[in-house]
């Protein structure tokens, strides 16, 4: 079963599955956002997915620690979570440093106080899947994904939310987006 699943993954084909003991996986580009709010912005990264991303543009000055976010920029899609389940998010981010490695996440109505820190991770300059650290139960339908402006620097080419766990299956690479799976204004 492990092998099959394997395979259907890297086809990009267990979305499909409708057995008991489907896994599934939901793949969102993040350009193809429902909302965007600058200073969260889309940019051409040409190591990305569709060759597009976005990011949280660099400040003109920059210390050597962290400082506060300059705004609350963000990118919000409004994903389809395929059935009820308990789901792991997995963000392909590219860092710029030590004090542009990370991004706010909000599902859902997450708590604006204590909201969830994406990366923090010492990869910098080249594109990297990051598993969320809590993961979410979700009800079938639509769902709500805030990544906003922590530091300035950060860039977010893709997310998903899968049922499979970390310990089974890693992210590589670019992953072929799930169509129809985003809410889109009229
Ligand atoms: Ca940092
Ligand atoms: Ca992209």
């Amino acid at each position: 079963m492990r092998t099959l699943l394997t395979l259907l993954l890297g086809l990009g084909l267990v979305g499909l599955l409708v057995t008991p003991a489907a896994a599934y996986t939901v793949v969102f580009e993040a350009e193809d956002y429902t909302w965007i709010k600058p200073s969260m912005e889309v940019i051409a990264d040409g190591d990305a997915s569709g060759g597009k991303c976005v990011q949280v543009p660099l400040r003109a000055e920059r210390g050597d620690t962290e400082q506060p976010p300059t705004d609350d920029g963000n990118v919000t899609l409004k994903g389809w979570a395929p059935l009820e389940a308990t789901y792991y998010l997995w963000a392909r981010v590219k860092w710029y440093d030590g004090c542009g490695n990370s991004l706010f996440l909000f599902v859902d109505d997450m708590n604006p106080k204590t909201p969830l820190v994406i990366g923090n991770n010492a990869t910098y300059g080249r594109w990297h899947w990051v598993l969320a650290r809590k993961n979410f139960k979700l009800t079938k339908g639509w769902h709500v994904f805030r990544f906003q402006n922590r530091e300035d620097g950060a860039r977010l080419d893709q997310f998903l939310i899968t049922t499979v766990p970390p310990e089974d299956w890693t992210p590589q690479g670019i992953r072929p987006p799930t169509k129809g799976y985003v809410w889109h204004p009229e």
